[in-house]
């Protein structure tokens, strides 16, 4: 699952991804439409705590990745190897401009909704290119040949045709699973998931400045469409914390009256907006967290862990993360019936712990 950082230049992009990833960025020797990749490990205090319940040999934690792709405007776009950078992301986080800082230039005035409409409309002018291409070529063949399966898509994409007309991204367009799959080899920009991240001035009053941004900004509405979100942080001071001891940057965050780092909160954000869920296995040797979309059964998440667990799979050994905490050992919580045996199709929990049981 891979999230792409974009927005207008100048805005905090690299700025977070180097935050987010702990990767350093050459700024000289690179391609400036080449994407930089990196991985950012999902922080889960439920994780933490059933590792100090086994003192495992390994802690691993989940992670998603995030490219920081070049600014974004019309001309880049219509590079092919832009494009498809960004057309092979699942999500995109969009760093827009909210600090103040005169050295810095910036398109106009500091309006982020003005700056959020107008990337949508390049994404939204994007596909809406691409859907008539296609519909030209589907038409063509309709001349030819009538087939039920190119009737549905010609309806689907003068429907969509429609919908971005309205100026309105593919994210907000209703379509079924059917549909979706339909249209899932065009990569459509403005159907992917998006986050809007504001990028504000440090203060001192950043915990409640951090809280309203979205609503000072009038980010409210736009964040509030389906596929959708939005919230604040302060690269600045995200910049200064990543200088910190875990000691201190706790001390500096309850001083401003908060308990997770813009970072925490936005890895957690996009782990949510592209609808993942971990589950965890536990042991001596090795605890650790992995993702699956919600919804998934038992032995699809056997399968993220390895096929052969997928191909044999019995049971799964399952308890929520808590409970497990709550009784204090397996054989404690299996003697209060918490820890319970789970078939194939059950649905995993956000925080089920599972133990596979297999016959390979
Ligand atoms: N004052 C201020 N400057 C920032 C902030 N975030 C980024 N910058 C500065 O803005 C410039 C551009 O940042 P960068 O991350 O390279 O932006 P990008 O072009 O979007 O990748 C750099 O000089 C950063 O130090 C912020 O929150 N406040
Ligand atoms: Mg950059």
């Amino acid at each position: 699952m891979k999230t792409g950082i974009v927005g207008l230049p100048q805005v905090g992009k690299t700025s977070l991804f180097v935050m987010l990833t702990k990767q350093a960025v050459a700024q000289h020797a690179h391609n400036p439409r080449e994407a930089h990749l990196g991985v950012a490990r999902v922080p889960d205090d439920r994780l933490d705590r059933l590792a100090a319940l086994y003192n495992p040999r390994k802690l691993i934690h989940a992670s998603v990745e995030y490219a920081d792709v070049a600014a974004l405007s019309k001309e880049a776009l219509n590079e092919t190897a832009f494009a498809a950078n960004l057309r092979n992301v699942d999500a995109l986080a969009h760093v827009v401009r909210a600090f103040e800082d005169d050295s810095i230039p910036h398109v106009g005035a500091i309006d982020p909704l003005r700056d959020i409409k107008s990337i949508d409309f390049d994404l939204i002018v994007n596909d809406l290119g691409q859907v008539e291409k296609r519909l030209e070529r589907v038409q063509k063949d309709l001349k030819k040949m009538k087939s039920p399966e190119i009737e549905r898509e010609h309806e689907l994409l003068v429907r969509a045709k429609a919908h971005l007309e309205t100026e309105r991204p593919l994210r907000e367009m209703e379509m079924t699973p059917e549909d979706k799959k339909r249209v899932r080899g065009f990569m459509f920009l403005s159907e992917k998931p998006i986050l809007y991240v504001l990028n504000i001035s440090e203060s001192s009053t950043l915990g409640k400045d951090l809280e309203e941004a979205v609503a000072k900004y009038g980010v409210t509405e736009a964040a509030s469409q389906p596929n959708t979100g939005a919230l604040a942080v302060c690269a600045k001071v995200e910049a200064e914390l990543a200088e910190m001891s875990d000691e201190d940057v706790a001390e500096f965050l309850s001083s401003y009256g908060l308990t997770e780092s813009g970072l925490v909160r936005l890895i957690r954000k996009t782990y949510e907006l592209l609808g993942l869920i971990s589950f965890f296995t536990v042991g001596e040797d090795e605890c650790r967290a992995w993702t699956i979309e919600r919804g998934w059964k038992a032995v699809n998440a056997a399968g993220a862990i390895h096929t052969d667990l997928e191909h044999h799979f019995i049971r799964a050994e399952t308890i929520h993360w808590d409970q497990l905490l709550d009784a204090g050992s397996e054989a404690e919580a299996r003697a209060r019936g918490t820890l319970r045996l789970e078939g194939k199709d059950y649905i995993v929990k956000d925080g089920d712990v599972l133990h596979i049981r297999h016959s390979g």
